[in-house]
Parts: structure tokens; sequence; C-alpha cells
């Protein structure tokens, strides 16, 4: 057989090999499949996002009721015990002072401590409209008891909103509202709880 034959027969018995679709997508494959994914994913990751912070706030909400209610707990403790008629506010409501029997002086009780709870700006946080500490809230204040016989100071609350707590008189009894503020993160709102407490004196 000749070469020219040869090369003829060979190219008539060639078998180019199949374009397989297998091998690979197209562009517009690869664009539709990853479209669909998207679809698919997107609001699973949405809702388990959802559920997160959802859970964030919960845990929140909580920590910061339980927050409000022990800084309550302890000045309704602490005012019952009082010596009526000994309570006083100052300083633009956002200062209770009042005096806790110190004994039996063979009348009646005599004075004890000279207690005041004081809603003061928080060290950390300066009342500049700026979140100076980074928390979430804003310009918050503190809740710090003072034991002005004993010269002892404790700071019994934090997150609070300076505009909505503060004390109030109501003959010997007094009005405390509290307002504790937190920020949960990724949240778009501050989560806030307030309550509003008339505690009278029972000396
Ligand atoms: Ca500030
Ligand atoms: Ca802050």
């Amino acid at each position: 057989m000749s070469i020219e034959r040869q090369r003829a027969k060979d190219r008539f018995w060639r078998v180019d090999p199949p374009r397989s679709r297998c091998l690979g997508f197209s562009l517009l494959e690869a664009a539709i499949y990853a479209a669909v994914i998207g679809i698919i994913t997107f609001p699973i990751l949405s809702a388990v996002v959802g559920v997160t912070r959802t859970t964030e706030e919960g845990d929140l909400l909580a920590k910061i009721q339980e927050r409000k209610r022990s800084a309550l707990h302890q000045i309704t403790n602490d005012y019952r015990r009082s010596l009526a008629g000994t309570a006083a506010v100052t300083n633009s409501d956002k200062t209770l002072s009042f005096t806790l029997p110190g004994g039996f002086n063979g009348t009646g009780a005599s004075a004890g401590n000279a207690i005041r709870y004081e809603l003061r700006a928080d060290p950390t946080d300066a009342p500049n409209s700026i979140d100076d500490n980074g928390n979430g809230v804003v310009d918050e204040n503190i809740l710090v008891r003072v034991n002005a016989t004993a010269s002892e100071e404790v700071t019994i609350a934090s997150h609070l909103d300076p505009n909505t707590s503060g004390f109030s008189l109501n003959g010997d009894a007094v009005v405390v509202s509290l307002s504790c503020m937190a920020w949960a993160k990724g949240s778009q709102r501050v989560t806030e709880v307030s309550e509003t407490r008339t505690v009278y004196p029972r000396n």
C-alpha cells in the first residue's frame, strides 16, 4: 500500500474524541447553578442569623431585667428599713438619701447610717452624646449606694438610661424609676427595660 493510500485510510477511520459535556460546565451553566445554590442557601443562612440574633437579644433582655430587678430589690429593702421623714431627693432627682435606724433609744428607733443612692454618669462614658466605652449605648449612668456614715460606696447597677431613671418623693414614700439598657451585637436597636416602684418606710 502506498503511503498516500495509507494516510487516506487513516484519515477515513480517524475518530475525533467527542466533545464531552461531562468534562466541565459552560460559563452559562456555572452561573445558573450558582444562582440556584444562592437562592436555596440564602434564606437558610438568613434564618440561622435571625435565630442567633433573636437568641442573643433574648439573653440580653433576661440579663438587663435581672440587673434592674436586683437594683430595685436592694433599694426597696434598704428604704423599707429607713426612718420615716428622713428621705430627701436632690441633684435633679438623681440622688436619694435617707437614714437607717441605729437601734432603740428608749422611746423609738435612733438614727443609724446615712445612706445615699446616686445616679452618676458612667466614668467610662462621659455625657457627650458619644458611646465612649463602645458598649453600644450612649452616655449611660451607674447606680452607686453610698454609706456616708461608714464612708463606703458600692456600684450596684450600670447601663442605666439617664433620661428615664431617677427618684421622687410622695409623702414618706419614694418613687424609684430605673431603666436598664443594652445592645446585642448585630442588633439594629438598643434593648431597654423600665420599672417604677413606690416604696414606703416601715419605721
Ligand atoms: Ca459618652
Ligand atoms: Ca456606652
